[in-house]
């Protein structure tokens, strides 16, 4: 809704294009990363969550990583000191990364950071493998496996950085089966097929995990535009986008809630002085497009955020200006009054060729706990009456004899 001045709940997703969404969401088969205005809103509306799972993960995987300590001990005791040192080393390196992530770094090092440590434990087995008798090795080359399966499945790499990982995997289990002498060609073609296919299969997987947590982020987000569309459209009015009596009522309540006893509001009602006139003259087309643009010069002349205009009734506006004395209000309303009539709407009375104009009633509140907001209005509306019987065309405020012109 265009030309809408009434306040909102906060986090609403104006700006987000729903056809950019549906069009994402058809092309999101084939790629993982979306437009940049979408990215961006993915990483804000996930991060948090992101940051908590990545942490909680891998503090768990960093235990599975040293309980593997036992077996070093059991296995080959006179090597135990090397895997000990490495182990410890990639686990210190572990829990700072850990610690820069829960402090939620750009996702650039995010990611980054948690694929380097992935690689560094795979690493760390390579230099295992290195210290001990080639047979044992043997045993340690199969349980590189885990490896890609751990930063692609359980960390859920970014599917780029997983590839990365995935190959940087292969090339250190390569690289280890190359220095392992008592393996055979056929031994060596065997694990490094296992390796590649493990890491295959991870990739996959996490290719699909992504894809599907995307588009599902997608369809979410799809159906909070929709809801946020359709509250608009029940509480906003279709011709001139201000909100109607049922937003009016909405941001009455919220306005007295949060004023908690000890705030003011003041209310301004406006009319369009002898519109059935223009209408029976020009036509009710013409009436419509009149009213949206009394509607547009009114809602220009507010200017403080929580101040609000809406559509009151056919050719009726009223204000809602918190916090504000009844002089203010009164300039405020002076000045919508003046703006409508030096837009030189042609009109037919009092005579032909004259500007349209419209007539104001104001009022104020303290919103204390007697304050009703029916009163309030019922005032600004009596105002408003006086406004017009004082010859239209001009401000009444509630409780003040003159008017204002
Ligand atoms: P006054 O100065 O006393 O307000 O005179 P008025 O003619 O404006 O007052 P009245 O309430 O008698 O007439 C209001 C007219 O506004 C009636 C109708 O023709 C017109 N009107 C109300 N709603 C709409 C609308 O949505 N579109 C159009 N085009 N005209 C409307
Ligand atoms: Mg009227
Ligand atoms: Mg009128």
């Amino acid at each position: 809704m265009t030309g809408n001045t009434n306040p909102r709940p906060a986090g609403r997703m104006s700006g987000v294009d729903r056809a950019l969404i549906d069009h994402t969401i058809a092309r999101t088969g084939g790629f993982l990363h979306f437009p940049a205005v979408l990215e961006h809103r993915f990483e804000a509306d996930t991060r948090a969550q992101r940051c908590r799972e990545l942490v909680l993960r891998g503090f768990i995987a960093l235990l599975a990583f040293d309980s593997f300590l036992i077996i070093d001990y059991l296995a080959l005791p006179e090597a135990f000191g090397v895997a000990l040192a490495t182990r410890l080393s990639v686990t210190v390196l572990g829990l700072l990364t850990l610690i820069f992530i829960s402090r939620d770094p750009p996702p650039v090092l995010r990611e980054g950071s948690i694929s380097a440590v992935v690689l560094a434990a795979a690493g760390a087995i390579v230099v295992v493998i290195m210290a001990r008798s080639n047979l044992l090795a043997k045993d340690y080359l199969y349980g590189m496996l885990l490896v890609p399966l751990l930063g692609v499945i359980v960390q859920r790499l970014r599917f780029r950085y997983a590839v990365a990982v995935s190959i940087g995997c292969v090339a250190l289990h390569g690289f280890a089966m190359w220095n392992m002498e008592a393996l055979t060609l056929p031994s060596q073609l065997m694990a490094g097929l296992q390796m590649i296919a493990a890491s295959s299969f991870a990739l996959v997987a996490g290719y699909t995990i992504e894809r599907d947590m995307r588009i599902d982020y997608l369809k979410a987000l799809r159906q909070r535009i929709r809801t946020e569309e359709l509250e608009d459209l029940s509480t906003h009015d279709a011709l001139t986008g201000l909100g109607n009596r049922r937003g009016l009522e909405q941001t009455l309540s919220w306005i007295s809630a949060d004023a908690a006893g000890n705030g003011r509001l003041a209310v301004i009602i406006a009319d369009i002085d002898k519109f059935k006139a223009f209408n029976d003259h020009f036509g009710h087309p013409a009436g419509d497009k009149c009213i949206k643009q009394v509607a547009a010069i009114m809602a220009a002349e507010i200017r403080i955020a929580g101040d609000a205009v809406f559509r009151y009734g056919g050719e009726e506006f009223i204000v809602l200006l918190p916090g504000i004395e009844a002089d203010g209000a009164a300039a405020i309303a002076e000045r919508m009054r003046y703006a409508v009539e030096a837009a030189g709407i042609a009109h037919v009375e009092p005579e032909e060729g004259a500007p349209l104009t419209v007539s104001f009633g104001v009022a104020t509140a303290r919103l204390d706990e007697s304050f009703r907001a029916e009163d309030l209005v019922e005032r600004a509306d009596a105002a408003l009456y006086r406004a017009k019987d004082n010859g239209r065309n001009c401000v009444v405020v509630d409780g003040v004899d003159a008017a204002v012109r």
